[in-house]
């Protein structure tokens, strides 16, 4: 999948671009069908609410213990448009499954940049990173969807603060400033993220984002996969796998078809 030079701009411009059905209504099956098995796992990489041992909040590294979301990973459809945007090889620096249950179990995400832990805590030098969304559930006005700030990547780090209790929950945030929030959202707007299941959001890893808890009845999981440029790498190693992969091999991809032919 070869981007237009319009759609380079748009990403450029807003520092998103959005795929809609990317994936076809089976290959969302398959990915849906292992979540369960993944949310299971009893390992730190399962990061659980905070105060609700039972439900889980994040499931970093499922590309590496799932084959299904290794292969969606290594898809001709999500590793071009990304090495196009970043005109670099790239690696997979982290991934994150978000389950967001519903009726309000799915917690809500204060608004951040994913880059500041990545770059103060792994030493990742610049902001050569994308964060591809790909929607597992419709994402849609009532199920919490992910809200982004357009063309909040060009003003660069923002001033934020460490999320003491993300910290104690084994993943690091670093919430933005109120007054800085206020100022870029009347000047930029805010925009949900929206489309079926299968559809894909590529945003830079600078843009503001955040979300509300889901008191929808339904589920809304999205997968977060982190293709970094191998010329990016990070330099520290403080994190573990899960968080911070040490693998800067450049990926390759698999068949498109890969995902239907594990069945
Ligand atoms: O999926 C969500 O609701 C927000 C997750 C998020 O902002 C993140 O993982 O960086």
């Amino acid at each position: 999948m070869k981007l237009k030079s319009s759609q380079i701009e748009e990403f450029n411009n807003r520092g998103f671009i959005l795929f809609e059905s990317l994936l076809d209504k089976q290959e969302v099956s398959i990915l849906q069908q292992s979540i369960p098995t993944i949310l299971s796992r009893q390992g730190p990489e399962v990061v659980r609410e905070k105060g609700d041992p039972t439900t889980a909040r994040l499931a970093f590294g499922a590309h590496t213990y799932a084959e299904e979301f290794r292969l969606l990973s290594l898809l001709p459809r999500m590793l071009e448009p990304i090495k196009q945007l970043l005109e670099d090889d790239i690696y997979l620096h982290q991934s994150r499954l978000n389950p967001k249950p519903g009726f309000g179990t799915g917690g809500g995400w204060e608004w951040h940049q994913d880059f500041p832990p990545w770059h103060l805590i792994d030493g990742m030098p610049e902001s050569k990173c994308i964060m591809a969304s790909v929607f597992i559930d419709d994402c849609n006005a009532v199920t919490s969807p992910l809200l982004v700030v357009p063309g909040s990547q060009h003003y660069g780090l923002l001033d934020s603060k460490l999320h003491d209790d993300a910290k104690g929950q084994g993943y690091e945030l670093h919430h933005i400033d109120s007054a800085v929030l206020e100022k870029l959202a009347q000047s930029n707007g805010i925009e949900p993220l929206i489309g079926p299941a299968g559809s894909v959001a590529l945003v830079h890893c600078n843009v503001v984002h955040g979300s509300s808890n889901n008191v929808s009845p339904w589920r809304r999981a999205i997968m977060y996969l982190n293709y970094n440029a191998v010329t990016n790498a990070c330099k520290k190693d403080d994190r573990p796998w899960y968080q911070n992969n040490r693998d800067f091999t450049p990926l390759n991809p698999v068949d498109d078809n890969a995902l239907i032919k594990l069945v």
